[in-house]
């Protein structure tokens, strides 16, 4: 190999390894309720060098990128092994979806990809793109990994872009090989599915989210919730709508669960994303609701309006508008990282407490569904602050 074309290698490992080893900095002035990370902490640039580049002088005399990254977004999360760990949707130039384990230390930054990329089995019907994975360390013993699963729509010969999304479900003991279990049966199409941790009535308790088509939730009403006797042929038998969506709110044209939610003293915390349209065509914001101990489809608090939206840069990127989240860690000392996708496009961080997210939940108020009653929520607020002022 020429000196001239080493030296152009060791120049991109070395901005590689910078922009890796980047410290993330907390933002200063946030709302009390959770700290942003000011940079983002996975980009299509974090991926691995030998994933974009053939390292041959002889074959790439050029050194250019051979196979290019388009974004990392959308990751479900876990703590591993002490490690904070993401699976991470990776996008390439083509527009097929990935999932690739990224590692850090500290849940912050210094995320590192594994060396390479997760082979997910494919069900007996092969798909075209998978995506948006949410984890679950069940109390069976496995982590289930369950993501949706795209195709396009065969009995549409006609239309190029007609789809079905459905559930697809692994599972591993390691995060590097999974075992892929049938694809989730159910009436409709699905996507946004997320395992409950813990066994309800001794069956397998799905979050699930009904749609009429691929794009739009049509008269599937919202965040759905299903018990399944057998997670190894997951059927669903009845489905409930138990946080529905509301005209003129965040979530009036569809809804979706994030993660799945943190047990505490005070009830599940639940993380989920709302969509609503706009001229400028969808806009996708997080928010949160809280459901009773001793029945996870009860919700008990419904703070009113969005809990995270894209701020500066993070509006803009590939699909423009868009906060979307799959993943968050809590720690045994309560810490909670909220991992959230800004735009299609890439990861992000924000911390928060659980003590601090329990707060939100119980004491924002509720979303009166007309201008009325927030004007009138407003006012008590200022009432209190002046009797206390
Ligand atoms: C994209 C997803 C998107 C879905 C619905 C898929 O083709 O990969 O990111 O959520 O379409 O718009
Ligand atoms: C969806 C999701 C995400 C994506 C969002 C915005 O329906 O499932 O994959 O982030 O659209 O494009």
């Amino acid at each position: 190999m020429s000196t001239e074309y080493q030296a152009k290698i060791a120049a991109l490992r070395e901005r590689h390894e910078q922009l890796l080893r980047k410290p993330n900095v907390p933002e200063e002035f946030g709302n009390g309720i959770y700290t942003r990370y000011k940079n983002p902490i996975l980009t299509a640039e974090h991926t691995p060098l030998e994933w974009r580049y053939d390292f041959s002088e002889q074959d790439n005399p050029y050194l250019m990128q051979r196979i290019m990254m388009n974004a990392t977004l959308n990751s479900g999360a876990i703590k591993w092994q002490g490690r904070y760990l993401l699976v991470v949707r990776v996008e390439g130039a083509d527009r097929k979806s990935f999932f690739a384990v990224a590692e850090s230390p500290n849940g912050i930054d210094n995320f590192r990809f594994w060396e390479e990329p997760i082979t997910m089995p494919e069900d007996v019907i092969p798909a075209t793109n998978i995506y948006d994975m949410r984890l679950t360390a069940h109390e069976d013993g496995w982590i289930y990994g369950l993501f949706c699963v795209e195709r396009h729509d065969d009995s549409q010969p006609d239309d190029l872009s007609a789809a079905t999304a459905t559930c697809g479900i692994a599972r591993t003991k390691d995060l590097k090989n999974w075992h892929r279990l049938p694809d989730l049966k159910s009436k409709s199409q699905q996507r946004n599915v997320v395992l409950h941790p813990e066994f309800v009535n001794g069956k397998y308790a799905l979050y699930t989210r009904p749609q009429d088509g691929f794009i739009n939730a049509g008269s599937g009403g919202g965040i759905g919730w299903a018990l399944i006797d057998d997670i190894e042929h997951a059927e669903i038998k009845d489905e409930k709508i138990i946080n529905a969506r509301h005209y003129h709110t965040i979530m009036e044209v569809k809804n979706g669960e994030g993660p799945h939610p943190i047990k505490t003293n005070w009830g599940w915390l639940h993380l989920a994303h709302g969509v609503r349209g706009c001229a400028s065509g969808l806009r996708y914001v997080l928010y949160m609701y809280m459901t009773a101990l001793d029945d996870p489809t009860h919700v008990i608090a419904q703070p009113g309006g969005y809990f995270l939206v894209p701020q500066g840069d993070e509006y803009i990127g590939d699909v423009m508008n868009v906060a979307f989240t799959n993943g968050w860690i809590a720690d045994a000392d309560g810490k909670v990282f909220i991992y959230y996708a800004s735009s299609d496009t890439r990861m992000h961080v924000a911390v928060s407490t659980v003590d601090r997210l329990v707060d939100y939940c119980m004491n924002t108020p509720e979303d009166g569904f007309t201008t009325a009653t927030s004007v009138e929520t407003i006012k008590k607020l200022i009432e209190k602050n002046h009797k206390n002022g």
